[in-house]
């Protein structure tokens, strides 16, 4: 008997021992990237000689006093970031015209040289001072490429780069995001600029540890790949980025889109898309502003697909966020706020035996609270959600928690109630889960909801389950 038992122990734990050492050895998110992902929704803002000259890239070559904005208020545009329920603002310090909206000593190019607040204006002072005051993320675009600069081109450009780069960490910190667009065009003299990222990444790194630095390639956070705010269904937040660069060099979208299931580093994605069809303000385009439908529907495919969503809203020639875009952004939070306030009770939650982990105990699941999770041990963990009387259901969140790594690589719903006059059973499934999975289906008509995990050998920890009635035009098309 205890020779069986013995052979029985020397097995399970030589296969707990092999699952840890899989979860072990997985890509895990710093504590800063843990804080980006619940970040979720934050405002671009294109603003530069673009907006008054009505194009979407500068030639460089744009007389400084077209940068004129009559009225800028940022503190307007904090009130509607905040009313929208976005939690930060990222600005196009430097577009690729290379127009600095700050007074940089490394360029002629700048609000200094321009007629506005008489060459003392600051765009960016006044934008962090106002998220400051509304409690918002500040963040910076800035472009390498410069089709301004008379350096561009020649490796003198790296060192004003940098200078720039340290400029803005110093004078305008802290500086919560920074994104970097790989564009590499050619300058004034005709030249590329051979960029020296991995001295630019160092500088930002020593300046401040703390801000995440997007790029396609990261080191923290990669583009979507693609500028239509769409994460992949399957979404991983890994990614290798060996061999690859930051712009052309970078790895084909589609990878963008999905990460590598078996990526090596943790580069989660973010998924960037404008309110109107250009990035820069255009009076053409007031009437085609996303509508508030439009915007949930790009809500549940980024942030929904476990990416953040950074939505641009360009400011207009005076400065100010025209009505068309708040009232849009209003409307899209009203429908966030609508659809999501009311999650439905389950009456039952059980688990099958062998999966139950640490947390065990059914609030967890629906209490909000990412810290307490689920942990499935097995191959195949499975959750049955009860309800005494059929609901209908039309959305089904589920959350993971990813401090150790992202572990749920499938995921099968099963519903099963009532219909007319016979039981029936619906299924779906999905791929990845990540911090947050949105589907949403036509409403069923549920009283088991069966949720089983297909782990592919590796832990998971599921952290919430929530079902939800959301307006049928609502659901994903
Ligand atoms: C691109 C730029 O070329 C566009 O103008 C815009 O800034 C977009 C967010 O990134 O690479």
């Amino acid at each position: 008997m205890l020779r069986y038992f013995l052979l029985w122990w020397i097995i399970v734990a030589g296969a707990a021992k092999s699952l840890a050492q899989t979860a072990g050895n997985l890509p895990k998110p710093t504590k800063t990237q843990l804080e980006w992902h619940d970040m979720e929704f934050y405002l671009f803002m294109h603003f530069g000689p673009n907006t008054f000259t009505d194009l979407e890239w500068g030639h460089g070559t744009e007389k400084e006093e077209v940068f004129n904005p009559t009225n800028l208020d940022c503190e307007q545009w904090c009130r509607i970031a905040k009313a929208s329920g976005a939690k930060g603002i990222i600005i196009t310090a430097k577009h690729h015209d290379g127009f600095c909206l700050w007074p940089s000593k490394f360029s002629k190019h700048t609000v200094r040289e321009s007629n506005w607040r008489e060459g003392k204006g600051d765009v960016l002072k006044e934008l962090s001072a106002a998220c400051k005051k509304y409690e918002l993320k500040f963040g910076v675009y800035i472009s390498p490429w410069d089709r301004n600069h008379p350096d561009y081109g020649t490796e003198k450009y790296n060192e004003v780069f940098v200078n720039m780069i340290k400029e803005l960490f110093t004078s305008y910190g802290p500086i919560w995001e920074l994104w970097w667009d790989g564009a590499n065009g050619e300058g004034p003299n005709g030249k590329k600029q051979v960029y020296d990222w991995k001295r630019f990444e160092q500088t930002v790194r020593q300046l401040s540890p703390n801000t995440v630095v997007f790029s396609d390639i990261g080191p923290d956070v990669r583009w979507c790949g693609n500028e239509n705010g769409v994460a992949g269904k399957t979404n991983w937040n890994t990614l290798d980025t060996a061999g690859f660069t930051r712009g052309a060099g970078g790895p084909p979208q589609d990878t963008l889109n999905t990460g590598n299931v078996n990526g090596k580093n943790w580069i989660p994605a973010e998924c960037d898309v404008s309110i109107r069809p250009g990035w820069f303000y255009h009076k053409t385009e007031d009437n085609k502003v996303k509508t508030p439908e439009q915007l949930f529907d790009l809500y549940l495919k980024s942030v929904g697909r476990g990416a953040n969503l950074l939505l641009n809203v360009p400011p207009d020639g005076r400065g100010l966020i025209t009505g068309y875009d708040s009232a849009a952004l209003a409307g899209f939070n009203r429908l966030r706020e609508m659809n999501f306030s009311k999650k439905l009770k389950f009456d039952g939650v059980s688990f099958r035996k062998k999966n139950r982990g640490r947390f065990i105990y059914k609030e967890c699941l629906s209490d909000g609270k990412p810290k307490t999770f689920v942990r499935f041990n097995h191959d195949s963990g499975l959750v049955r959600l009860y309800m005494k009387t059929g609901v209908l259901i039309n959305c089904i969140v589920l959350k993971e928690d990813l401090k150790k790594g992202q572990q749920i690589s499938g995921v099968k719903i099963e519903f099963t109630g009532w219909g007319v006059d016979s039981e029936y059973r619906q299924v779906k499934t999905i791929s990845t889960v990540g911090r947050k999975r949105i589907l949403s289906f036509p409403a069923v008509n549920a009283k088991y909801i069966t949720i089983t995990l297909i782990n592919k050998g590796r832990r998971s920890r599921l952290s919430e389950i929530e079902a939800y009635l959301i307006d049928e035009k609502l659901v994903e098309k």
